[in-house]
């Protein structure tokens, strides 16, 4: 029954994407590849983009987080716009396209310091795409500064942001978000925001953290909620599913999840959301080895070369310093795939 379902590619309903867990791996990986093929042949995305993560003082106890100061790693830093700047400016002598930034949720920096930045990199650099504010920091910037959703929206398209990263969405589950991030943008919230976004005519991008103390009915449950709202808005360019890193925070999770039940939780996603285009493979999370391998089971993009990334090294990953471009090129190449840049709305521009 299900098979068959996945043979005619057919909408699957909770219970049916559950059971999909119970399936082997080869059968998951045979009907994502399937999906990924008929839409993008063996060709795999990635940008050549900047993170910068300009301030990890946080009002927030997200309990997975190790970037945070008031976390186990207390080296509190926040960066003012000229060295904000300088970082952009470094990072385009590398050719990136888009600059990707992402804070924690800073008290005491002020509005403008949040939003202003990007009028003046737009000022500066108006070709660069500026992906830039989570969900959560727009919440956070809403009632701390008791503007609506709306409002903090409205200046951040004055401002020059031309899409939305996918970051806060964690796991929609109420029980589990309490205890791993209760107190930031509720799972509504989240969606909320996101759909306010799209309904600016802007793209944004979904993810979701999983393998600390989620079942895989949390993962199915929260993929529900994104395809529910992906059918009424088109907004989402990307789902990211983001492994859970286990050093240095709060969390008492022992054991990392498998490298079977990560590439499942890929495939699932690409036959499950059936209405959002892309793929991500974070190689950051998931290493660059298990990322190569998802592109056999549905994954289409990379993310990019980054250059520098804070919050999943300092939980452990192996990400501090990105990945050269020729070197991305190479192990996409060597592992059977054409590697193509694309921009961050996914437009192709460059096959190698
Ligand atoms: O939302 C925090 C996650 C996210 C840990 O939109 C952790 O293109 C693993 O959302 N282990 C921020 N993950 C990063 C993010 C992102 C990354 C790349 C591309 C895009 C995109 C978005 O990092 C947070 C949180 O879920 N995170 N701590 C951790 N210990």
């Amino acid at each position: 029954m299900i098979i068959d379902k996945l043979e005619n590619q057919e909408r699957l309903t909770y219970e049916e994407a559950l059971q999909l867990y119970d399936l082997d791996l080869f059968t998951l990986g045979k009907f994502a590849n399937k999906i990924r093929y008929e839409k993008f042949g063996n060709k795999t995305y990635f940008n050549i983009n900047r993170h910068i993560n300009p301030t990890n003082i946080c009002k927030d106890v997200c309990q997975f987080c190790a970037y945070s100061s008031s976390r186990k790693n207390p080296n509190p830093y926040t960066m003012t716009h000229e060295e904000i700047l300088e970082a952009v400016e470094e990072a385009l002598k590398k050719e990136i396209k888009e600059v990707h930034i992402v804070s924690a949720h800073n008290p005491n920096t002020g509005l403008e310091w949040y939003l202003d930045v990007f009028r003046k990199i737009k000022q500066a650099y108006p070709q660069l795409h500026i992906k830039a504010l989570t969900a959560a920091e727009i919440h956070f910037l809403s009632t701390e500064y008791n503007l609506s959703y709306e409002e903090i929206i409205q200046k951040m398209l004055e401002c020059g942001v031309d899409s939305m990263p996918g970051g806060g969405a964690e796991i929609f589950d109420e029980k589990v978000r309490k205890k791993i991030c209760g107190g930031k943008v509720s799972s509504q919230q989240w969606l909320d925001i996101h759909k306010l976004w799209h309904k600016a005519g802007k793209q944004s991008n979904a993810t979701m953290l999983f393998g600390h103390i989620e079942s895989r009915e949390n993962r199915i449950d929260h993929m529900m909620r994104l395809r529910t709202l992906q059918d009424e808005t088109q907004g989402f360019n990307a789902f990211i599913p983001l492994v859970y890193q286990k050093e240095n925070n709060f969390l008492k999770v022992t054991e990392y999840p498998t490298g079977q039940e990560i590439l499942k939780t890929f495939a699932i996603s690409r036959i499950v959301l059936d209405n959002i285009p892309n793929l991500k493979a974070y190689w950051v999370t998931s290493s660059i080895k298990l990322a190569l391998l998802a592109q056999e089971f549905g994954a289409n993009d990379l993310d990019g070369t980054i250059q520098k990334e804070s919050i999943q090294s300092a939980a452990g990953a192996n990400s501090a310093n990105g990945m050269p471009l020729e070197q991305f090129v190479q192990v996409i190449q060597n592992s059977g795939f054409t590697p193509v840049e694309r921009d961050s709305v996914y437009n192709e521009l460059k096959s190698y």
